[in-house]
């Protein structure tokens, strides 16, 4: 159905009661419905609101669409698809989309991440790598190994696996015991290393605490660590330099895998196909999502090494019977192979990683620059992912940047919140001159808060 002019200045002026019936998702839902934000079209670096206004998207969506909106070889892709082969049981059948796009993740990632698993989002990746491991201590006769290891303030996503290992206490208090045994490294912020520029000089020793949990828990009851290799929803956490290596040995010292969570850092994000390319350390297990599909279709993916993959398909068991008892009916949809194909190309004709690792220099510079105004108490910044931190308002956590957050996008501009911390990741085809704006604009706004 195409809406016509008057159905949008419906949907822009529509009263509260109207929008009721959708319960939104990690939404002030109250405060949204008196005051309702509508998005009605996108392309290239803005989106268009429902009153007509353009909005420069500061975020790629919500740190997915990295090649910029309206993608008409995505949009081609997937009709065609559509077109052809619209759906092919995931379960004992294949097609031949989704054989292509698992090699084609496999020779983008480095190491021998060879073996791709695929699902519908970044929290299903997150949970079925944490069956992964689970399924391969167990086919080793190391079923003891079940306790997971994730970090403080980190972000794994809405399932149950993910929300147990994640360490945002707000998104975890209203919800039961986890599922899982799990312990937590420490965050790696330290307000005493506020406005670095990029990954601090020091405290990569943060991650020997690993060493203290291992001989509190006991190596043998550890299966896996999970990060991400910088923290992106508690509000860009960049790893101290020699972090994530010293995480890797000393997960091969006791015979612990180490999952990388890189649903935000990989496609381009951090000036490279992936944090593990970019930090130089491989893991066993790498977790994708958002811009793998440029954010067009949902789609994840869980990427292994061969000894994980080759565990499990050695299991003791008839032919005929299923390695691994795990997958989803939508599990490499063709739909969404025909998207992340299509993302993909545009992402390596464009050169887009290469040319993010260079635009990061340039927001780099732009954000830190913003230093000295009103209520900034620290600015982070990793590849095109950057974070400004505001003082709270006494005894009123996350107001002032949720004011910032609402006053942004009144003149034009859609970041982040998270807490008291203004998130950017603006799509890798941003130019100087969208960088420029975006400080400009958030710079005008912090002058008007109190
Ligand atoms: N892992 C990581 C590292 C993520 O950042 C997920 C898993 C879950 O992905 P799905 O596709 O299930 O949402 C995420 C998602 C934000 C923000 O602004 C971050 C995410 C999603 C929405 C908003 O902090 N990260």
């Amino acid at each position: 159905m195409k809406r016509s002019a008057s159905d949008l200045h419906d949907l822009a002026t529509r009263r509260p009661e109207s929008l009721e019936a959708y319960w939104m998702p990690f939404t002030a839902n109250r405060q949204f419905k008196k005051n309702p934000r509508i998005l009605v079209a996108a392309e290239g670096m803005y989106y268009t609101r429902a009153d007509g206004h353009r909005v420069l998207d500061g975020m790629s969506g919500l740190w997915c669409v990295n090649a910029g909106h309206g993608r008409k070889e995505i949009a081609a892709a997937v009709a065609g698809q559509i077109a052809k082969l619209d759906y092919a049981p995931a379960f004992q059948m294949g097609h031949p989309g989704v054989f292509a796009l698992a090699a084609r993740l496999a020779r983008m990632l480095p190491g021998d991440l060879d073996h791709v698993f695929f699902v519908n989002s970044g929290s299903e990746a997150v949970d079925t790598a944490l069956k992964m491991v689970l399924a391969f201590h167990h086919a080793r006769g190391e079923g003891g190994r079940q306790r997971f290891i994730g970090r403080e303030r980190g972000y794994h996503g809405a399932g149950f696996g993910g929300m147990a290992v994640g360490g945002i206490a707000g998104n975890r208090k209203a919800f039961g015991t986890p599922a899982l045994a799990v312990d937590y490294l420490p965050h790696t912020h330290d307000p005493a290393r506020a406005f670095t520029r990029g990954e601090p000089e020091s405290g990569a020793e943060l991650a020997d605490d690993l060493e203290r949990l291992v001989a509190l828990h006991g190596a043998g009851t550890i299966a896996a660590v999970i990060v991400e290799p910088f923290a992106g929803s508690a509000g860009v956490l960049v790893p101290p330099k020699g972090y994530l290596k010293r995480l890797r040995e000393i997960c091969d010292r006791h015979g612990l895998l180490l999952i990388f969570d890189e649903v935000i850092t990989a496609f381009g994000r951090i000036g490279a196909a992936s944090a593990a390319e970019r930090y130089g350390v491989i893991p066993d297990i790498v977790t994708l999502a958002k811009g793998l599909t440029n954010g067009t279709v949902p789609m994840g993916a869980v990427a292994v090494r061969p000894n994980i993959h080759a565990t499990l398909m050695a299991a003791d068991l008839p032919e005929v019977m299923v390695e691994f008892a795990h997958g989803y009916t939508y599990s490499g949809h063709p739909v969404a192979c025909a998207a992340a194909h299509a993302a993909l190309d545009i992402y390596e004709t464009e050169g887009l990683f290469g040319r993010a690792a260079g635009s990061a220099k340039i927001l780099e510079d732009a954000v830190h620059s913003l230093r000295g105004l009103p209520h900034v108490v620290d600015i982070r910044n990793a590849g095109m992912a950057a974070a400004i931190e505001l003082e709270p308002r006494e005894g009123r956590a996350n107001e002032r940047a949720f004011e910032a957050y609402l006053r942004c996008f009144e003149r034009g501009l859609l970041i982040r919140t998270t807490g008291e911390t203004i998130a950017l990741s603006p799509p890798l085809i941003a130019t100087p001159e969208h960088l420029g704006e975006i400080v400009d604009i958030i710079s005008s706004v912090l002058k008007t808060l109190d």
